[in-house]
């Protein structure tokens, strides 16, 4: 294979570099700033670490730590030695942390030095070989063991076909899938991306999403790779903090509650904004509201753009043409979407159905789950997405719901089946419905509906307290109402859109 063959990831990115290495990549203020050299090195670094470990090709990655640009650092490493990144969202309780390890089996595990005392009792149940920490400041063993290594690393050479991160996402059934996306399907993505909104030398991202799902990882660092750029570099999503840091910026990538958020700021507006060419907005639906205030204050329209972990991104705004408000734009280049009907047949114009794609973004299936991959997938290849949604005349998609039980919550999704299982299995509770709610700032909120069990006295914040303890916060409902029954069909099943209704305020 010719090196200008190798499709492993970082060698795609890092085509796209600056010439000059010694410029900054990233800057996460208090002035740290770490320049291509820097990243070059330091990736290759840990790199050889692993390589020196002599992991079994494949191997996974699992890497739950607080953001960080030595996150990033791991992440490259991982791509350029040839093994699968497996990110994990940092308000994973030990739980979830135990069902990931025992389910992907990986032979790293990266904690944070201040999770070690509970992780390491899992990483040792599951026989991980490796266990490592890393803090946010520089700290833990991974790069105490990797400041030893060479600061060379010859990127391994990689097929288009290769996995390069699992991905997990919640499951309807309550058990997490884990995605598997390979170098081809992520590396096209990128490249796609990169030229449709116009990536060029000399723009700057502001980073403040987290870097434990697609959106903050993929669509966002990899567009700034690509093209050389400078991230600005902060641990969390602040307004205030954006806001003063915006005019050093291009472009910003976040979910819809971060926009919310900044128009709840009274200081922001056209200066803030103005070298600002792109703001992209992505997980959840932006309300049309939204996009008007938004321009009103600022002037710009931010780009609604649509995608899955399974997929990446699938369809966009246009950056030149008109961005429409309440819709995520047109298909990708190379990425062929359709709308049909409970029959498989496309869709007219503004006619609901179900959202498939096929292209070479698509996944190549779950994590050792090849009925549920087959289950996900059309006889002619096209996947499932889950979501339903019209086209409009110009040839615009717009999102008007799901035919998964799936709640977006500040762009993270919550299984409602999850939840109930663990509601479910609590003393004096006959049975419960998890619903999502409106929500101003969250979109929608997490909300359980519970009936006891005759006798039992429940306490609404007694629930919450206890959920506390076993799932991820954002997954912890914001509300528990207490009822007598739940309503239900004919057959039997609850009425969600009635609870819904009736929660709604
Ligand atoms: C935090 N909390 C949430 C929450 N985030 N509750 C519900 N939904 C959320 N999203 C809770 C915390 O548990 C805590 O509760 C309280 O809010 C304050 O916590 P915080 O850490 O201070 O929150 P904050 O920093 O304000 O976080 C809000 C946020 C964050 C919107 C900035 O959630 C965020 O960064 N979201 C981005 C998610 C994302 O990147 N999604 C991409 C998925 S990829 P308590 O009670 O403990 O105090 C994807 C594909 C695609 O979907 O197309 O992109
Ligand atoms: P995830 O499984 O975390 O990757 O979330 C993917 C889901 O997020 C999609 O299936 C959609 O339901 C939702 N999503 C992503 N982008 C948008 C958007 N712009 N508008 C509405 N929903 C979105």
């Amino acid at each position: 294979m010719r090196e200008r063959d190798n499709q492993n990831l970082y060698a795609v990115l890092s085509a796209g570099f600056p010439a000059d290495r010694s410029s900054c990549c990233i800057d996460a203020g208090e002035g740290l700033r770490y320049t291509w050299d820097d990243v070059e090195r330091a990736s290759a670094m840990i790199a050889n670490l692993f390589s020196r470990l002599a992991l079994p090709r494949g191997a996974r990655v699992a890497v739950q730590v607080d953001k960080s640009p030595e996150a990033v650092l791991l992440y490259l490493a991982t791509l350029r030695a040839g093994y699968v990144f497996l990110p994990l969202n940092t308000a994973y309780q030990a739980a979830e942390i135990d069902y990931f390890v025992g389910d992907a089996e990986p032979s790293v595990v990266v904690c944070s030095p201040a999770n070690l005392g509970w992780v390491e009792p899992i990483a040792r149940r599951h026989r991980v070989p490796h266990l490592f920490t890393l803090g946010a400041d520089r700290t833990g063993t991974l790069l105490e063991a990797a400041a030893r290594e060479a600061d060379r690393f010859a990127t391994v050479r990689s097929r288009a076909d290769e996995l390069a991160c699992i991905v997990y996402t919640s499951g309807t059934t309550g058990r997490s899938k884990g995605a598997m996306l390979s170098h081809g399907n992520i590396g096209s993505n990128a490249r796609t991306l990169h030229t449709y909104w116009r990536w060029r030398a000399g723009d700057v991202l502001l980073h403040m999403l987290p870097i434990f799902h697609v959106h903050g990882l993929f669509v966002a660092i990899h567009g700034a790779l690509l093209s050389g750029s400078t991230m600005i570099w902060r641990a969390r999503f602040d307004a205030k903090e954006a806001i003063r840091l915006l005019p050093r910026a291009t472009v910003f990538m976040g979910v819809p509650t971060m926009y919310v958020r900044l128009l709840d700021e009274p200081g922001f507006g056209p200066q803030a904004c103005r070298n600002m060419r792109l703001f992209v907005s992505g997980s959840a639906p932006l309300l049309p509201d939204t996009f008007r205030q938004f321009e009103e204050r600022t002037g710009q329209r931010i780009l609604e753009r649509y995608g899955m972990s399974e997929t990446a991104m699938i369809t966009s705004n246009p950056y030149d043409g008109n961005r429409a408000a309440g819709t995520v734009g047109l298909p990708l280049p190379g990425i062929e979407v359709r709308v049909v009907d409970d029959a498989g047949r496309p869709c007219g114009t503004d006619e609901i159905g179900a959202i498939q794609v096929r292209g070479p973004n698509v996944f190549s299936g779950y994590w050792r789950m090849p009925e549920k991959t087959k289950e996900e997938f059309t006889a002619d290849g096209f996947f499932r997405t889950g979501d339903m949604g019209k086209w409009d005349a110009n040839g615009y998609l717009s999102i008007v719901g799901r035919s998964k039980d799936l709640i977006i919550t500040g762009g993270y999704n919550v299984y409602p089946k999850e939840i109930e299982s663990y509601l479910d299995e609590m003393e004096g509770v006959l049975e419960s419905a998890v619903i999502g709610v409106p929500h101003r700032d969250f979109g929608e909120a997490v909300t359980a509906v519970v009936v006891g069990k005759p006798g039992a006295r429940l306490d609404e914040a007694a629930i919450i307290a206890a959920l506390r303890g076993h799932i991820a916060a954002f997954k912890v409902p914001k509300r528990v109402h207490l009822v007598d029954e739940l309503p239900r069909n004919t057959m039997g099943k609850v009425q969600k859109n009635l609870l819904r209704e009736r929660y709604a305020t």
